[in-house]
């Protein structure tokens, strides 16, 4: 049966059906076979997919597709070169192996957010922009938020342009290989100067809300967290000819370097984790000559990620990236929590491990907030990443709710 066009649906059905259509969208992107999750790398066949549909999202709203100097998308609902705007968005890249939300819960949220106020009738007051920041994972040159960072100059755009893959790749030769002039990395002061502030809405990876009871929280804090790079040398040589005493085998280094990291993070009271080893030549009848292992640190306390770093000196850890610790803007969480009141729901302040464009955003000057959604599994950077669809829309509700307040002040 027809809809009475006199009285159209609901906004917050407006948005449920916004969610579900792009959710279906992005669904099929990148994901690896047999439930092995999502494959979304900066620069790829997926990202191209994905950065078309974000793309078509914006065209088929009207709205003023901005790509700035570092390949960060926008789409702007007013002229936020005539007042800075309020932004909300996230990512859609992944990790290796990576659930669907981690990013993409926050892109699609934000563009139903925004047609629940076109559907609401609001009239803003200021610009209203959506954001997908590009490479926030970092998986495949190493350096997380390597989009946001280039944008507000965190990020050196000639070391950008040198990093490398696992294939040997330069991020560079990757940007060609996409149609993108890798000249154009660098800052972007006046993409920058429009965000007057930004709102990113996640996932929750971890348990907090689960144990709150609460469907959606405001971020307090992001930890201070960094990356660096191990270098482990060997002596190449042939593995069925080559007495044991007379070998220089830098696995065995990696082993021992594995178990020294765990028993650093468990003195320190800190989370480390080696997450990536490039072994090279990797051949199953060959000794390699060197092996490359990338390290994860990170604590709520940033003096403990230095003593794991301390005791690890030995190995001359190279720092890849760095983020100090991110105090999110108060006076912005407020307005979230007071948000969230107005749409009937609690606030919980939770502190988090994960690294977002939000801090990064917010390590650059712009008044930053986050807003979480429930996650059953807890769990992320993993398949069995969740989060109901329940959850999902009262956090477009959320962050409708959190924009319209912003927007019309
Ligand atoms: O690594 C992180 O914490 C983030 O997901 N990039
Ligand atoms: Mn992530
Ligand atoms: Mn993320
Ligand atoms: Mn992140």
């Amino acid at each position: 049966d027809r809809t009475d066009d006199a009285h159209p649906p609901a906004a917050d059905a407006v948005g449920a059906a916004t969610f579900r259509r792009a959710w279906s969208d992005l669904a099929p992107v990148g994901r690896a076979p047999d439930g092995a999750g999502y494959h979304r790398f900066a620069w790829t066949r997926s990202d191209h997919t994905l950065r078309e549909w974000f793309a078509g999202q914006a065209a088929a709203r009207g709205l003023d597709l901005v790509t700035d100097r570092a390949g960060n998308q926008w789409a702007w609902w007013g002229d936020p070169d005539a007042r800075p705007g309020v932004v909300t968005g996230s990512h859609l890249d992944s990790v290796p192996g990576g659930g669907a939300f981690d990013g993409p819960l926050g892109v699609v949220s934000a563009f139903a957010a925004y047609d629940v106020l076109r559907a609401r009738g609001v009239r803003p007051g200021r610009p209203l922009g959506i954001a997908s920041f590009v490479d926030e994972e970092g998986a495949r040159f190493g350096v997380a938020c390597a989009g946001s960072r280039l944008l507000t100059g965190a990020l050196d755009p000639d070391r950008a342009r040198g990093l490398r893959d696992a294939d040997g790749t330069t991020m560079a030769d990757a940007l060609r290989a996409a149609g993108q002039d890798p000249s154009s990395l660098g800052p972007d002061p006046e993409a920058l100067r429009r965000v007057g502030a930004f709102v990113e809405l996640h996932v929750e990876q971890g348990r907090g809300l689960v144990h709150s009871g609460d469907p959606v929280g405001v971020g307090r804090m992001i930890w201070p967290h960094g990356r660096w790079r191990v270098e482990l040398r060997g002596v190449a040589n042939h593995a069925g000819t080559t007495p044991l005493a007379d070998r220089r085998d830098p696995m065995l280094d990696l082993a021992a370097f594995v178990q020294h990291v765990r028993a650093a993070a468990l003195d320190a009271g800190a989370l480390a984790t080696v997450g990536k080893v490039r072994v090279e030549p990797n051949g199953v009848n060959a000794i390699p000559s060197q092996v490359t292992a990338w390290l994860d640190v990170r604590a709520e306390d940033g003096s403990a990620v230095g003593d794991v770093l301390a005791a690890l000196a030995a190995y001359a850890p190279a720092q890849e990236s760095w983020t100090s610790a991110t105090v999110l803007d108060a006076d912005l969480a407020d307005d979230v929590a007071a948000a969230l009141g107005t749409a009937g729901l609690g606030s919980p302040r939770l502190g988090t491990g994960a690294g977002h464009d939000a801090g990064i955003l917010a390590a650059a000057g712009v008044p930053t907030a986050m807003l979480f959604v429930r996650n059953p599994s807890g769990v992320s950077h993993a398949p069995a990443e969740s989060a109901d669809e329940a959850d999902c829309l009262t956090g477009v509700d959320a962050l409708a709710a959190t924009l319209e307040r912003l927007v019309t002040r």
